[in-house]
């Protein structure tokens, strides 16, 4: 009778010791408890270490029965501890991976920004602005007739060699049609349509059948310029110019004069900048413009002079920021784009 009340006595310890082993298991929330609760209930010194002690005057097959259920017992909570370690640790580490700095400045949204080509324009069209030019624009597509009669380079000229390019299909009766090689003909609209004093920059795309080259694309941008008045003379040209470039590029800019040929001016010249150590871009043609050109629009070039020039965009581009390539301009390469942003 005392053994059979021992027996039950040992299974009741047995459960409720499972309960509260379980129960506080689950209010842990440190690495350090944990290790408590193990010492406690499955350590060498434990509570269920401790069971196993206290029934050993037992009888051999009670002993079989409390044994077995403590060690059922021993396992199951063997089981929970290891459960609760690997989630504590797994917490951690999450913790770790996942902290979040609320103070650090935020992620940067990439977002487009203005090309390089465009951004050189606006950069020329506003110093010329500042040295007294209007800027005007005018129609990429244009007819034969201003692009190379009216300044001067009649059909079968040899000049017409190097523009004579890329024709459209001809468009209501207007024949030749032509993508503009050149922002030139745009000189004869506004002359057209202006009276002296005159002073403008003409931005704008042209096209040419070229073969491309590390200076040369068969699309790129030009700006024209036009200074028509009373008494322009050829230093006034090259003043203006080199002003440009000095607002452009930097006090300490080497800029050079060539002569060269173009049907619409009298003298004709090539302007060039100080590229690298002795490297010489061409940027620009510029020239007096020809009496011709101003008896085609009605003027008396007895009356009037000026001058013009017409100058590369992606080339001013490449002088500034020492751009070898400018087919680097039209790749798409956003290594090379993001670099202007
Ligand atoms: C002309 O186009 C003349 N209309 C310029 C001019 C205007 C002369 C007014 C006199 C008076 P040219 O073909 O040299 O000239 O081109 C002028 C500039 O455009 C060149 O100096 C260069 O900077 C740029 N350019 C010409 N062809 C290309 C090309 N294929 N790719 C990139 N830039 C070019």
């Amino acid at each position: 009778m005392v053994i059979l009340l021992a027996l039950k006595n040992n299974k009741t310890y047995l459960e409720n010791l499972q309960l509260e082993a379980t129960n506080s298991i689950k209010t842990i929330s440190s690495e350090e408890d944990i290790e408590n609760w193990r010492i406690d209930y499955i350590g060498r010194k434990g509570k269920i270490s401790n069971f196993f002690q206290s029934f050993k005057d037992l009888k051999p097959e009670e002993k079989n029965e409390l044994g077995s259920l403590a060690n059922k017992l021993k396992n199951t909570l063997e089981k929970l501890y290891k459960e609760k370690q690997k989630a504590l640790k797994d917490n951690k580490s999450n913790i770790q991976t996942e902290f979040f700095d609320f103070t650090l400045p935020g992620t940067p949204i990439s977002t487009g920004s203005i090309h390089p080509t465009n951004q050189m324009m606006q950069e020329i069209c506003t110093a010329f602005n500042k040295l007294g030019f209007n800027i005007f624009e005018g129609p990429e597509i244009e007819s034969e007739s201003y692009a190379f009669d009216k300044l001067n380079i009649p059909t079968n000229h040899p000049a017409r060699d190097i523009w004579d390019t890329i024709y459209v299909n001809d468009v209501e009766n207007i024949k030749s049609l032509v993508l503009r090689p050149h922002t030139s003909p745009m000189q004869i609209r506004i002359m057209e349509n202006n009276e002296p004093p005159i002073r403008v920059v003409i931005p704008g795309k042209c096209y040419r059948y070229e073969a491309t080259d590390n200076t040369h694309e068969w699309h790129f941008h030009q700006i024209e310029g036009l200074v028509i008045d009373k008494n322009i003379n050829f230093l006034n040209m090259k003043a203006t110019l080199f002003e440009f470039a000095r607002m452009i590029f930097g006090d300490d800019t080497k800029a050079r004069f060539r002569c060269d040929f173009f049907p619409f001016v009298e003298p004709g010249a090539e302007m060039s900048i100080n590229f690298k150590q002795n490297e010489w871009l061409e940027l620009m043609g510029a020239g007096m413009v020809h009496p011709k050109v101003l008896m085609n629009v009605g003027l008396d070039p007895e009356i009037y002079s000026g001058f013009a020039f017409g100058l590369g965009i992606e080339r001013a581009a490449m002088i500034k920021y020492g751009i070898d390539n400018i087919r680097d301009f039209y790749a798409n390469d956003y290594q090379f784009l993001k670099q202007f942003k």
